[in-house]
């Protein structure tokens, strides 16, 4: 939809975003999805994040992938003399990625990286930066939905290896994990391969600090959402009125971010015409970061023909790669 605000400008607005924003600012309890942290924003705010200190997932990863590449490219069975294509969904900076794409190009594997994003720019940038690392390597990059991009690949009779590192899954509840690899597995052949990377439960001393770290960065990507919608949508949150406050609960593995309401405040938001009131004290749960062990991915898995074939863990068993068979 675009809205003319004056003659000489045009702002498009996000109708699913405001839909969803009028929907979950007049739910109770308040609700926000994490999936609209990502502008230009929050991504830099995210790049951070991984970088900091109390983030142990990035680096946890990094290193499964750092110190066990040879093991993993070995447990994916790949024939040396039969094309694949290794798809990864979410492209990031390709820096976990590097570590197995390097070996398999120097082992002479056949195959193209096939890295499906949603933003063309970090597809460009992606691709820049592996050229230059990794000239030999091959790269067709895939701009679009995940599942729009897979389809696409269904009727191809080649074999395929699907990367989902970084615990992405962990941002879905778990109804929505569950038909997110239902979805996943309808779109891959039998044994076609899925390597998975997901945060393992432990004791909160560990995860609280990954989602509350001593600089705030944490807190300005939560409450960058209200940021976006004061841009987008004309609101006026005033975000010193509101603070991050994250929650986690060991026996679930389940952390949760909220923003609580500092004060009793009406907040005006022009383009839903409407003014939204908070309590002092009222949430607004704006994202879930689950942590898994192999009982629960089982469960997820359940419904799916996808079964685990192995598992590959950090030196301190924070993270797991697990890697999925379809059947
Ligand atoms: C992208 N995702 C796996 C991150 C996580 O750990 O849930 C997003 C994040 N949220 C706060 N810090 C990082």
């Amino acid at each position: 939809m675009a809205v003319h605000g004056n003659q000489t400008s045009e702002i498009t607005i996000d109708t699913a975003f405001l839909t969803h924003v009028d929907l979950g600012l007049n739910s109770s309890p308040k609700f926000l999805s994490s999936r609209y942290f990502y502008d230009e924003i929050g991504d830099k705010l995210f790049v951070k994040i991984m970088n900091l200190p109390e983030y142990y997932l990035t680096r946890a990863e990094h290193e499964i992938l750092r110190e066990q590449p040879n093991a993993i490219i070995s447990a994916l069975g790949l024939d040396k003399d039969t094309y694949f294509e290794l798809i990864e969904l979410g492209a990031g900076d390709g820096t976990k990625t590097k570590e197995l794409l390097k070996p398999l190009v120097a082992q002479d594997f056949k195959f193209d990286y096939l890295p499906i994003d949603i933003s063309q720019h970090a597809l460009d940038d992606l691709e820049e930066n592996l050229k230059k690392e990794i000239p030999n390597l091959s790269v067709k990059t895939q701009q679009g939905d995940y599942f729009g991009v897979l389809e696409s690949f269904k009727n191809s009779e080649h074999p395929k290896v699907v990367l989902f590192l970084g615990s992405n899954l962990g941002n879905m509840e778990d109804d929505e994990a569950a038909s997110f690899m239902e979805q996943l597995s309808e779109n891959l052949s039998a044994n076609d391969k899925l390597f998975l990377g997901l945060d393992c439960i432990k004791p909160s001393a560990v995860v609280l600090p990954a989602y509350n770290d001593a600089q705030g960065v944490t807190a300005a990507f939560n409450l960058n959402l209200l940021n976006r919608i004061n841009k987008e949508f004309g609101a006026e949150f005033d975000i010193w009125n509101f603070k991050h406050a994250p929650e986690y609960d060991e026996q679930s593995g389940i952390a949760k971010s909220f923003l609580v309401s500092k004060k009793t405040q009406k907040v005006w938001i022009a383009a839903l015409d409407q003014h939204i009131s908070f309590e002092e004290g009222e949430k607004i749960h704006t994202e879930i970061s689950r942590k898994y062990d192999t009982e629960i991915l089982k469960a997820i898995l359940s419904e799916t023909a996808m079964v685990i074939q192995s598992k590959f863990t950090d030196g301190k068993n924070y993270f797991a790669d697990y890697l999925l068979i379809k059947g």
